[in-house]
């Protein structure tokens, strides 16, 4: 072997690699474009219904009504003071009972949730 037809090979080489390089190497796999099968509801819509003590008049229903529903992710919120219920629509996602007692409790008075029948047990 020559030293010039070294040198070519080595060129060749040299410029089959920049090549391969350049093109970015072995077939590109494109990923699959995740198209987006959520097909799950934005809300998950749940309902609570609450005891409420403490409340003295229609007032106190009507301010914990208030309160709840300017709590994100209560969808509907009714307090009756005669029968010292409240019953809240939420997006279960966002809020939990929990959260809605913690408002009423925070306010003075007393709440608890009365599971609803279709909870599962915890
Ligand atoms: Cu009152």
């Amino acid at each position: 072997m020559t030293k010039t037809s070294f040198l070519f090979s080595l060129l060749v080489i040299t410029g089959l690699v920049i090549v391969s390089a350049a093109c970015g190497g072995p077939e590109k796999s494109t990923p699959p474009t995740s198209v987006a099968a959520e097909s799950a509801p934005a809300v998950e819509t749940a309902t609570a219904t609450l005891t409420v003590t403490g409340m003295h008049c229609e007032g106190c229903a009507e301010a914990i009504t208030k309160a709840l529903s300017k709590q994100p992710g209560v969808l509907r919120a009714a307090v009756t003071y005669e029968t010292g219920q409240g019953e809240v629509d939420y997006d279960a996602r966002r809020i939990q009972p929990e959260n809605l007692i913690t408002v009423i409790v925070e306010m003075g008075y007393g709440a608890t949730t009365t599971p609803a029948e279709s909870a599962p047990p915890r």
